[in-house]
């Protein structure tokens, strides 16, 4: 069977997936304006509400070993690959940062190009929106997002933060940005989703949204 992309109403008739809730985090849709947290993608599982290269979680139960702590488990079982910001050993505060991001941050990693997750958002009122992104970048690399289904954004290139004179190979993936202005979406009032998509390079880490009305 052969669809068009489909028009607004028709995503909302026939979207399955739900705003990401556990036992730390209350869930419900993401308000705009405000903070939109790439690790709080929508349930739902691979398909409806993200599609991940690598079925398990590489972050999650991987490089941060299944401990019983929430952070360490954090949807471990999903195919997102998620992890968070560590301020010990100069991981995620090491000098070559170019913002410091906040401690255990949660974050989308092992970005690779054709993935895409959803989050649901429920904006205040109908407008034009910009958002802030916080990341990290080794190599630069193209982002879009979809509003309800429909492209909204066109490429959003992302400067990479790689510094030749850091010493440590594995902290190319670790130098914190914020990139000011990156998006500026048309959103209707109350629910819809963002999907958002790794169009080039991957190897992006993602953390989150900051979402202002432009007046
Ligand atoms: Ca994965
Ligand atoms: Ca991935």
């Amino acid at each position: 069977m052969q669809e068009q992309a489909s028009a607004p109403t028709d995503f909302h008739s026939t979207y399955k997936g739900t705003p990401y809730a556990d036992s730390h985090y209350k869930g419900g849709p993401q308000a705009i304006p405000g903070r939109v947290q790439c690790a709080y993608y929508d349930s739902g599982g691979p398909g409806v509400a993200y599609y991940d290269t690598t079925e398990k979680n590489l972050g999650s139960g991987g490089l941060n070993p299944a401990d019983g702590t929430y952070l360490n488990q954090f949807r471990m079982d999903e195919g997102v690959d998620t992890s968070y910001t560590k301020f010990h050993d100069q991981i995620d505060n090491s000098p070559y940062n170019l913002v410091k991001p906040p401690e255990n941050q949660l974050y989308v990693g092992w970005t690779e190009p054709g993935e895409w997750f959803n989050i649901t958002v429920k904006t205040r009122k109908a407008g034009t929106y910009k958002a802030d992104l916080l990341y990290t970048s080794n190599r630069g690399g193209v982002i879009s997002i979809d509003v309800d289904g429909v492209p909204a954004s066109g490429p959003l290139n992302i400067t990479s933060t790689a510094n030749a004179s850091d010493p440590i190979a594995w902290r190319q993936w670790h130098h914190w940005n914020v990139q000011q202005d990156l998006v500026r979406l048309d959103l209707p009032a109350g629910e819809s989703v963002l999907t958002i998509h790794i169009l080039t390079q991957g190897n992006m880490n993602l953390a989150y949204f900051d979402f202002k009305e432009v007046r």
